[in-house]
């Protein structure tokens, strides 16, 4: 090589590594899934029924193409090759859920199936062997279904039969699991299955049932913190967390009564739970506008479950770190205005008074059930508001993701959304110093998509449910991000906007 080579050699050597964004070495990379998305096996080795084999098998006609998740990619006898999978793409987690039912066939401890416990025990052995560690979501949205019968989370007892089950999971499983979380997206399964009614079991009554569900599982989650300080902190020296949600609000205009909007539609989401674990009691806006509804519209008390001084600093305080998820922002503009209190209908929606829209210009997934945008800067935004709010606490992402068709393998506008997101991210840990210690991206697989059944896909891996082995192909954004993984580097993240 000539001197002239030499120099220019050092010159592209210098402006690539000048475009390296590289996250530190402890930062934990990773993906996840969920226990009643992957495992099928659903009425076999002691497993019983739960929330959603319920509502698929009765209502079939509520999930696209009238589709279950009694095999779904078969993950119950597939286990080794997703854990062969995850050690390929170099992941150093794996978030994924147990299913309450099938360890506790009846919800309750009287009845233990061991057949569970040991299929469970034999996932955790197999990530030991790759060294991928578990974090473990101790519940995503697969109420047993004697417990639905019992009113399910619109009874605040479950939250004790919650807790029963947290217990017995800390004491089987708690010498692998150091990272336990609660509850899953306490606000979507509130909102989706006792509001809206999409998703099991199916209730709309989204101005009364959607807080009660939200009071119940803000004290089930306390309650399984509890328990684990109490009697397993000592000896396991784990962690335990919630994972909670938002879409993104961005207010639609500059005008002070869009930013409103745009700041309440994230107090009804982050703001509902966040709140009571970080802060202590539900937001005050909260408090103050369901209870001002709540009079006009001829109600006695709030629709809002008030908590007693006992409940606020039970719950509070409750975390050691928090499970985050996003996947995409809207714009706010209020639906009504903010003082007006007559004829409002009963509803979430209404309390919340959010009109929302969305930008044109963003590009938006084909096939996914929520309107699912490419807005990586709302993840960065979000991520702040967290970290204003709630006292900068430590977070992992737990899911992130993009949807797609599900046989398409060269999905590059997963590649462009992961791309993006993660710039976004390493912006926010970096330049804003949120305190984020791991991302984990949604979802390994294509999987049972709940009421979208399997006609989209947000996996890394693709998989053909029309083949009895459930085949696995890993997609064009499988590799990707295992590259990203292998260097801790991203490429091409400009740090100006
Ligand atoms: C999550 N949103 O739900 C769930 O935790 C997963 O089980 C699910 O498969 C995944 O997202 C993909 O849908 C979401 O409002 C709930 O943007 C709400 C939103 C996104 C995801």
């Amino acid at each position: 090589m000539n001197l002239l080579g030499f120099v220019f050699s050092l010159f592209i050597i210098g402006v690539s590594s000048k475009c390296q964004r590289c996250f530190g070495e402890d930062f934990m990379w990773g993906a996840a899934t969920s226990a009643h998305q992957i495992e099928g096996a659903w009425n076999t080795s002691g497993k019983g029924e739960n929330v959603w084999d319920w509502f698929t098998h009765n209502y079939p006609e509520k999930v696209r193409n009238g589709s279950n998740a009694d095999i779904a990619t078969d993950s119950y006898n597939k286990y080794q090759e997703d854990v062969d999978l995850l050690g390929n793409l170099g992941a150093n987690f794996y978030r994924f859920s147990l299913s309450w039912s099938r360890i506790l066939p009846n919800g309750t401890t009287n009845n233990i199936n061991q057949e569970g416990v040991d299929y469970y025990l034999n996932v955790l052995k197999a990530l030991q062997e790759k060294n991928i560690t578990p974090i473990v979501t101790l519940y995503h949205w697969d109420l047993p279904i004697s417990l639905h019968e019992m009113g399910g989370w619109n009874n605040p007892l479950v939250a004790d039969y919650f807790n029963d089950y947290a217990t017995l999971c800390y004491s089987l499983f708690g010498d692998y699991v150091k990272y336990w979380l609660t509850l899953n997206e306490p606000i979507s399964q509130c909102y989706y299955g006792y509001g809206s009614g999409g998703h099991a079991p199916g209730y709309t009554e989204s101005g009364t049932m959607t807080y009660m569900c939200a009071y119940t599982q803000l004290l089930a989650h306390a309650k399984a913190y509890r328990s684990y300080n109490e009697t397993f902190r000592a000896k396991q020296n784990g962690k335990v967390g919630i994972v909670l949600v938002t879409l993104w609000y961005e207010p639609a205009t500059e005008s002070d009564a869009d930013k409103q909007a745009a700041e309440w539609a994230i107090q009804w989401a982050l703001g509902l739970f966040g709140h009571p674990i970080f802060i202590g009691n539900w937001p005050q806006m909260v408090i103050d506008r369901i209870g001002n509804l709540s009079v006009a519209q001829g109600f006695n008390t709030s629709r809002l479950p008030a908590f007693t001084e006992t409940e606020i600093e039970l719950i509070k305080g409750t975390y050691d770190y928090l499970g985050l998820n996003y996947y995409t922002t809207l714009l706010a503009s209020p639906l009504l205005d903010f003082t007006d209190y007559e004829n409002v209908t009963v509803g979430y929606g209404y309390d919340r008074n959010v009109l929302s829209s969305y930008d044109p210009s963003w590009t938006q997934s084909p096939v996914s059930w929520v309107t699912l945008f490419d807005v990586p800067a709302g993840f960065r935004a979000m991520l702040n508001w967290v970290a204003n709010n709630f006292g900068n606490p430590p977070v992992i992402i737990t899911e992130n993701g993009w949807s797609t068709y599900i046989d398409l393998l060269n999905d590059t506008d997963r590649i462009q959304y992961i791309k993006g997101h993660l710039c976004s991210i390493y912006k926010a840990k970096y330049v804003d110093k949120v305190n984020l210690f791991g991302y984990a991206h949604w979802s390994l697989m294509d999987n049972f998509e709940w009421s979208s059944g399997y006609s989209e896909g947000f996996g890394l891996v693709s998989v053909d449910f029309t083949s009895p082995n459930r085949t696995r192909t890993p997609k064009a954004s499988y590799y990707y991000y295992q590259k990203i993984i292998k260097s801790n580097c991203l490429e091409h993240c400009s740090l100006n906007n």
